[in-house]
């Protein structure tokens, strides 16, 4: 397993730190502000202000730390518990929000954001990041398609069409696996009798390789040659980032029922923003007034974003069938009517 940033913010014996200390502040702030949107995310949920919410707490270096990786132009197709990645690759926090209310908009990013609206299906996004990558190439681009999964994910069907698919035709995927040792309450030893994850990749004929997924470093030094290589026609590579969720599956879960809250305490000690906070800190470019301001930012702009999305007018019902494509399809149009006849009866 790749570790590069050990929890106490040091480096790890004959290890360099991938990143100067400007990008790695960059970086850092990312991972505040992610935290600072989870936290009021779960807060929100509890205030009946969105529906269910799924924590992605403990696990902001493997998505910030993979989604620094990409460009702006690439693809990023995503989970429910991705919205940190998401974000940092455009999606605004807005519409994560609203998106979390049940309105369609959530699904709609701006023009020219590259990233899909989260899957709830689990793994079925896999597949959608395998025909975006083929389409690129097809159209003799060189976008590269990330695609972000649970442990649990690899045991769709779907999940091993996607990677075939990829080594087949060489595409331009990384594939990105968050382990967090959960899915929801099976654990990831009885999820796959493989030792790791990331040995699934022999099996597809393309590189696979684990990091330690609290290792801000670690992933970014995996992803971005796993995106370089995609990119210049050296096909797929999966990353398999070890982490572990600390909040429960989602706001309707009790972790208490399947896992020992001591394992939960313990990996308090890998904390991913912690260490590369020490590490700024140890190397004099970071301080407590740096980290107030930057507290103060992050809340600030996850407050606005809520409140842009809580003053937008609520779609009626109607507009719930219009709002998903740019031209309604045959079905939907029949649908619409028959809910407009049925509520004017
Ligand atoms: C196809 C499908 N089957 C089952 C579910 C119900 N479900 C939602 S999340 C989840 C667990 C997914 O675990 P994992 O892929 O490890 O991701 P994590 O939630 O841990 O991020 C399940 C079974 C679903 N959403 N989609």
């Amino acid at each position: 397993m790749l570790e590069i940033l050990q929890p106490d913010g040091s480096l790890a014996a004959d290890a360099a730190a991938p990143l100067d200390d400007e990008e790695t502040r960059l970086l850092f702030a990312a991972l505040v502000a992610a935290r600072a949107y989870d936290r009021k995310g779960t807060a929100l949920q509890k205030q009946g202000r969105l529906a269910t919410y799924a924590s992605f707490e403990g696990q902001e270096a493997a998505q910030i730390g993979a989604a620094a990786a990409l460009q702006p132009a690439d693809w990023l197709v995503a989970t429910y518990r991705d919205a940190a990645a998401m974000w940092f690759h455009g999606y605004p926090w807005m519409n994560l929000f609203l998106g979390r209310t049940g309105d369609e908009r959530g699904g709609s990013p701006p023009m020219g954001v590259n990233v899909l609206p989260p899957s709830i299906t689990v793994g079925a996004h896999m597949i959608h990041a395998v025909g975006l990558a083929w389409g690129e190439r097809l159209q003799s681009r060189d976008r590269v398609a990330m695609t972000m999964f649970g442990d649990g994910a690899t045991s769709e069907g779907d999940f091993h069409e996607a990677m075939n698919f990829a080594g087949v035709y060489q595409l331009p995927v990384v594939f990105l696996c968050q382990n967090n040792h959960y899915a929801i309450s099976l654990p990831r030893a009885e999820q796959t009798a493989s030792e790791t994850i990331a040995q699934k990749a022999d099996a597809y004929g393309f590189p696979g390789v684990q990091v330690d997924g609290n290792d801000l470093f670690a992933v970014h030094s995996a992803a971005q040659p796993a995106t370089a290589r995609a990119r210049s026609g050296g096909g797929p590579t999966l990353i398999e980032a070890v982490t572990y969720r600390m909040a429960p599956h989602t706001t309707a879960d009790d972790p208490g029922r399947y896992r020992d809250s001591n394992e939960t305490e313990a990996w308090k000690e890998r904390d991913p923003i912690a260490r590369v906070r020490r590490y700024l800190e140890s190397r004099g470019s970071w301080d407590d007034d740096r980290q107030a301001e930057l507290e103060t930012s992050a809340a600030d702009d996850v407050e606005a974003a809520i409140a842009a999305a809580e003053d937008l007018e609520p779609l009626g019902p109607a507009e719930v069938f219009s709002a998903m494509f740019a031209e309604m399809t045959p079905q939907l149009v029949r649908q619409q009517q028959a809910l407009m006849r049925y509520r004017d009866a």
